[in-house]
């Protein structure tokens, strides 16, 4: 009697699972294993980037890595490097990065991305295009058998000027995905506005977009477009953190 009690007393621990914020410090932390002293780094924005700034911040303080500068893609990750005294600069001192790390919302199986739901895309294409590596970190939620056609936003940055002539010509551009361009809105309803003063656009897109690259030039070529979510060919490695372990995808 007295041995049944006692195991009905320590039932075995349950499975552990991890929260999506585990999984994405995981990926973040590995992604930090690439970093070197001397090295310029592009700085990451959104939840899976800033445990990587964290993380950095955290070496230099022990003095495990040093001479880091960084290259922040955002004001906020800006001010959390500057917060955990990562040493900055910028683009014009700095026009080739060593390693850039950054979160992604979407990751397909030839690692184009989309990016741009945090709002930051366009200083994030422009550091991590300037990069020898690219690596993008991510739980397994983000991984997509085609990026763009999954309902969830594909984010253009367009000028404020005039911006529902722009969204428009947008959404007539991917009619045929069957689109719905909406205005991203921000706090008090107001339009959401990036680091550069600009709009976002998210298109919805119902269907899978046919050549990427040639949706992406069509895009690009509209007037009052300054630069959309779709990162195609610029990841060198993607680390997807999942239940089962860490995946590295170059
Ligand atoms: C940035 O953060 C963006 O390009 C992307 O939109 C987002 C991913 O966010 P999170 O890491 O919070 O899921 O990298």
């Amino acid at each position: 009697i007295t041995s049944e009690k006692s195991a009905m007393e320590a039932p075995s621990p349950p499975p552990m699972i991890l929260t999506q914020d585990e999984l994405k410090r995981i990926a973040a932390f590995k992604a930090v294993e690439f970093v070197e002293s001397g090295m310029v780094l592009g700085l990451g924005t959104g939840s899976t980037a800033k445990h990587a700034v964290d993380r950095i911040g955290e070496l230099l303080r022990q003095g495990k890595l040093e001479n880091i500068v960084g290259i922040p893609t955002s004001k906020k990750t800006q001010e959390q490097a500057l917060s955990v005294g990562i040493p900055l600069s910028d683009l014009d001192a700095h026009p080739v990065i060593d390693l850039s790390i950054d979160g992604a919302d979407e990751v397909d199986p030839f690692l184009n991305l989309v990016k741009g739901r945090g709002g930051s895309l366009l200083r994030e294409k422009m550091i991590e295009g300037a990069s020898k590596k690219f690596v993008v970190i991510v739980d397994e939620s983000k991984m997509v058998k085609h990026i763009g056609g999954s309902k969830l936003a594909l984010p253009v940055e367009i000028v404020p000027f005039c911006w529902k002539f722009t969204a428009e010509k947008l959404r007539k551009l991917l009619e045929g995905y069957g689109c719905e361009a909406n205005l991203r809105l921000g706090e008090k309803g107001k339009p959401f506005v990036t680091d550069n003063g600009n709009y976002i656009v998210d298109m919805y897109l119902d269907k899978d977009m046919g050549d990427l690259k040639v949706v992406s030039d069509e895009i690009l070529r509209l007037p009052g477009v300054v630069e959309h979510g779709m990162f195609l060919d610029m990841a060198s490695t993607v680390i997807i953190a999942g239940e089962l372990g860490v995946k590295i995808k170059n």
